[in-house]
């Protein structure tokens, strides 16, 4: 446990590194600054640059802007990162560390969900964090090319309702609120498990015709007997099943055929999270853990929550 962590209230347990207590550290400060600027809604001043397209070629909404500068800024001060992989970077950035064998690398979503930004509904960041290897040069995609199984921490934080911040590290998932008047995040969950019970499943049901009879077999199994809730931002879907017991599914489909969410700095770090919690994943082919990407902004298909109902899912893919 380390004893204080600069805009937590109380000391954080499961972090037993001061230096990993600083990349926390980082995440809080570029999270409450985008929290405020999420906020804002349609009053968020334009950048000075509008209508630019990221690498995706998806319309880089001003929001993807302000989380993309505030996290590169707070990762760059702290010192102890020395690299990242960013959902809108085309690269991978580098940056000054104190001491190089005790960094670390992150891969970073800023704004997950932007397609939600302009309609007040919940998007967030996510944040995984991989120590810095000691073989490898750190220069282009090659220190970022891993598994999720290297991680040794994760965080999502979601700007909904409230401002919350999940945190998985080795065997602990604790969830932080954010005391708008304090500006601290407070414990308000200190060890989540997925519940046995599964209650919802999350599914972009709309795109049923461009699936496989595999897929279609799968998403009937996971669909029996439960509600539907898909919000369209995996944070958001998540943290839902997460809390309340559910199963999130992005197959592979006609159009994406390797599905839509990037392996990095989405599927790995939920894939992370889920497993702290009692939860798994799969590509439908693999545990998610187990994929090393061959390039940064890889996709794969994700299925992922509920255990139980990820070996349906895979059983129903493959029988
Ligand atoms: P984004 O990171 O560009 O926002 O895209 C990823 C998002 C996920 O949050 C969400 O699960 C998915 O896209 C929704 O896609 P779709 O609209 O195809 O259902
Ligand atoms: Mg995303």
């Amino acid at each position: 446990m380390v004893e204080s962590v600069k805009g937590i209230a109380a000391p954080v347990s499961g972090i037993n590194n001061p230096t990993l207590g600083k990349v926390l550290e980082a995440v809080v400060a570029a999270s409450r600054e985008v929290s405020r600027s999420v906020r804002a809604g349609p009053l968020l001043p334009e950048p000075a640059s509008p209508g630019v397209r990221n690498v995706h070629g998806e319309l880089v909404h001003p929001l993807d802007i302000v989380g993309t500068e505030r996290f590169v800024e707070a990762f760059a001060s702290s010192k102890v990162v020395a690299g990242l992989v960013c959902e809108e970077l085309d690269e991978p950035k580098f940056f000054e560390v104190t001491n190089p064998a005790s960094s670390f690398m992150c891969v970073l979503d800023p704004i997950d969900g932007s397609s939600n930004a302009d309609i007040a509904i919940t998007i967030g960041s996510i944040v995984g964090v991989f120590p810095t290897p000691s073989q490898t040069a750190l220069e282009g995609e090659t220190p970022f090319l891993r598994s999720g199984s290297e991680l040794i921490a994760a965080a999502y934080v979601l700007y909904g309702s409230s401002t919350v911040l999940v945190l998985a590290t080795p065997g602990l998932v604790q969830e932080f609120t954010l005391n708008e008047e304090s500006v601290q995040f407070e414990l308000t969950r200190p060890s989540i498990q997925i519940p046995e019970s599964c209650q919802y499943y999350s599914v972009n049901q709309g795109y049923e015709n461009r699936w496989n009879p595999p897929v279609r077999r799968a998403v009937g199994v996971a669909s029996k007997n439960r509600s539907l809730r898909y919000v369209g931002s995996l944070v958001s879907d998540f943290h839902r099943n997460l809390i309340r017991g559910g199963i999130f599914l992005y197959p592979d489909d006609s159009q994406n055929p390797d599905g839509k969410i990037r392996v990095l700095y989405e599927a790995a770090v939920f894939a992370y999270i889920a497993a702290q919690a009692g939860g798994a994943s799969s590509t439908g082919t693999v545990p998610v853990l187990d994929l090393i990407p061959s390039s940064v902004h890889q996709r794969t298909p994700l299925y992922i929550g509920n255990a139980t109902v990820v070996d349906e899912i895979n059983e129903a893919l493959w029988s």
